[in-house]
């Protein structure tokens, strides 16, 4: 086996590096008070495999101390969390948890004691089950609910963030959770993914103006980009795979840096957008602070006419795959960065999620996520070389966690989580990372 063949010292020297996790992956949210979120729901309606939820996950709430010193003990600079609503304001509004916010006040100082960047983001997914019971991200009141959340955890923990990052990829959030229903809330409704997909760059705005008035913090927004590529060499194929980029990988940047949607996803979507969105696109628009950029990897794309527009359908080539089934393809990640940054110009770019699932045994070294992170941080340098504004990369994750509709089988983890006993055991790739750190 080969190792990772990159060390820090062939990056920028002020170049950042560090890991991810989300609050309800990992913290365990049947306890300190945390209210229940619509994952909670969608697992008990069977949305995950066995009907798995983060109810206890990696217990973080009571082992953090050891999970920070996993952060540390890489040789991490920078460490990516998330609030959970549900912790901070059990009801998605009004009254606040004080134990919630308390732990992230903790969270926060041992990160800062170990030496770590803290680096905030606000909402990965887990949204208070009253709001989702009000509609959810169908419903313009939760956008603006998120910003008076955005303000409570600003308000205690905002002064100490590195940086901070209002939504968590909003394609998951609106087109996976309401059109595909594969998320939570489980809907396969365009008049819902039309909804969502305004509203949730709507709380990015509300979020956005309540990180402003408190203090300077860098502000940002996390995008995840997939490479589409035609499936057949045909024009069918090509248009089809240029509407699924449109609505992945264009839809949220595009209205981000123009205030425009893209012309080819508005013919199919834009009856289904709230009334009056042009009002909001140029408070969506304005200017942030930085892009976070999360890439796994690519899809075949065509057309398939039995199923209602967009009329998509996606599969997988030849390429080596993952445990999720996903192939790898690094070079996607080049391929993203140097294409963004001809649109976002010198607004600095980073990479805040890329990892794999893998399924050896604990007993086992896992080979594949260290190829993959040698692959891809080889594809991160190219883009350096060429002149791509990148300053740091995240590896998800620092555990195994809880896989959304996955259950626990989909281990993304630097480190192995045995969730019967909730022992830690660094991976092979976690030694590999430590030691290209400390290179
Ligand atoms: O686990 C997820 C994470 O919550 C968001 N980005 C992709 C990861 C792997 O699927």
């Amino acid at each position: 086996m080969s190792g990772i063949s990159w060390s820090r010292s062939d990056f920028p020297e002020d170049f950042r590096f560090g890991t991810a996790t989300s609050s309800y992956q990992i913290e365990g949210n049947a306890k300190g008070g945390c209210g229940p979120s619509h994952w909670d729901a969608f697992a008990r309606d069977g949305g995950t495999l066995r009907g798995e939820d983060g109810s206890v996950a990696c217990d973080h709430l009571n082992r953090w101390r050891e999970d920070l010193d996993l952060v540390s003990q890489a040789g991490f600079d920078g460490y990516r969390f998330s609030v959970a609503w549900p912790r901070v304001q059990p009801a998605g509004s009004g009254q606040v948890n004080r134990e919630g916010l308390d732990f992230y006040d903790a969270l926060v100082d041992g990160l800062l004691a170990r030496n770590v960047e803290p680096h905030l983001t606000l909402y990965h997914w887990d949204l208070p089950l009253p709001l989702a019971e009000k509609g959810g991200w169908t419903n313009r009141d939760t956008a603006k609910r998120f910003g008076d959340f955005t303000e409570i955890v600003m308000d205690r923990i905002g002064d100490r963030m590195a940086s901070v990052a209002t939504i968590n990829e909003p394609w998951c959030v609106a087109w996976l959770s309401h059109f595909e229903g594969h998320h939570a809330p489980g809907l396969t409704d365009i008049g819902a993914a039309g909804k969502a997909m305004h509203n949730i760059l709507l709380a990015h705005a509300h979020g956005l103006d309540a990180i402003r008035a408190h203090g300077d913090r860098p502000a940002g927004i996390v995008l995840n980009f997939e490479a589409a590529l035609p499936a057949r060499a045909n024009d069918k194929s090509e248009t089809a795979a240029d509407l699924y980029d449109g609505i992945y990988n264009r839809w949220f940047l595009q209205a981000l840096t123009t205030g425009t949607y893209p012309e080819a996803v508005l013919e199919g979507l834009e009856s289904h957008l709230p009334q009056g969105w042009q009002d909001d696109m140029a408070k969506i628009a304005r200017p942030i602070d930085w892009l976070g950029i999360n890439y796994y990897t690519r899809s075949l794309v065509d057309r398939d006419d039995t199923l209602p527009w967009p009329h998509l359908k996606t599969s997988r080539g030849e390429l080596e795959r993952t445990a999720t089934d996903w192939e790898i393809y690094p070079e996607g990640i080049h391929q993203f960065l140097t294409r963004i940054a001809e649109q976002t110009g010198d607004l600095p770019l980073h990479v805040t999620e890329n990892g794999l699932a893998t399924n050896e045994r604990p007993d086992q070294s896992d080979d594949q996520r260290i190829r993959y992170l040698d692959q891809h941080g080889e594809q991160l340098l190219r883009a350096i070389a060429d002149d791509v504004p990148l300053h740091s990369y995240f590896i998800w994750s620092l555990l195994d966690n809880f896989e959304w509709a996955l259950g626990y089988d989909m281990r993304f983890g630097l480190t192995h989580v045995d969730f019967d006993t909730q022992a830690r055991t660094p991976k092979a790739s976690y030694g590999e990372v430590r030691d290209a750190l400390s290179r």
